[in-house]
């Protein structure tokens, strides 16, 4: 997947430098998309600010995850960002509600004003999985105003999906 991404990367931007961030309720399955992408080494640090915060970095773009839903304050590392990639558990009904808090006030930033956000319905694979329609309606995603988005479904578990979100 490593060689696909960076084509894909290089016709859009470049040599600018893209930030992403990747972001969702833990367990929705961020740490293992950004392993599943296998584009770098992906490098885990925990800043003063006291949370876990993985990153890869690759030529000139800059992954960023972290798991929202704690008490740390998304204004702490978000810096201008370019895109935003929001992951869904599918199945996990009953923190849905919470998940679309999360992606809505996150998306409130001011830095996160022009980013695109790209969702990751993720585990398609597994049984009682929403569809992609039921999670973007769970997510209320049509209400969102003045925001370039998509919605893909994915399984990180077997690498479906990221590569048709990323395209887009
Ligand atoms: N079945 C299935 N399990 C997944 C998928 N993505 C992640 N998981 C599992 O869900 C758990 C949480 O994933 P993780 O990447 O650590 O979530 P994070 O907290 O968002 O970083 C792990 O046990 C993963 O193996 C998926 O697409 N399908
Ligand atoms: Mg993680």
């Amino acid at each position: 997947m490593g060689a696909l991404f960076s084509s894909l990367f290089s016709k859009l931007w470049g040599e600018k430098e893209v930030r992403i961030l990747i972001l969702g309720l833990d367990g929705a399955g961020k740490t293992t998309i950004l392993y599943r992408l296998q584009i770098g080494e992906v490098v885990s640090t925990i800043p003063t600010i006291g949370f876990n915060v993985e990153t890869v970095t690759y030529k000139n773009i800059k992954f960023q995850v972290w798991d929202l839903g704690g008490q740390t304050s998304i204004r702490l590392i978000v810096e201008k960002e370019h895109a935003v990639i929001y992951v869904v558990d599918s199945v996990d009904k009953d923190r849905m509600q919470t998940s679309k808090e999360e992606l809505h006030a996150m998306l409130e930033e001011e830095e996160l004003r022009d980013a695109a956000l790209l969702v990751f319905a993720n585990k398609q694979d597994m049984e009682g999985a929403l569809s992609v329609a039921e999670v973007a309606d769970a997510l209320g995603l049509s209400t969102l105003k003045n925001r370039q988005y998509s919605i893909y479904k994915t399984s990180a578990l077997k690498g479906e999906g990221l590569t048709e979100g990323l395209d887009w």
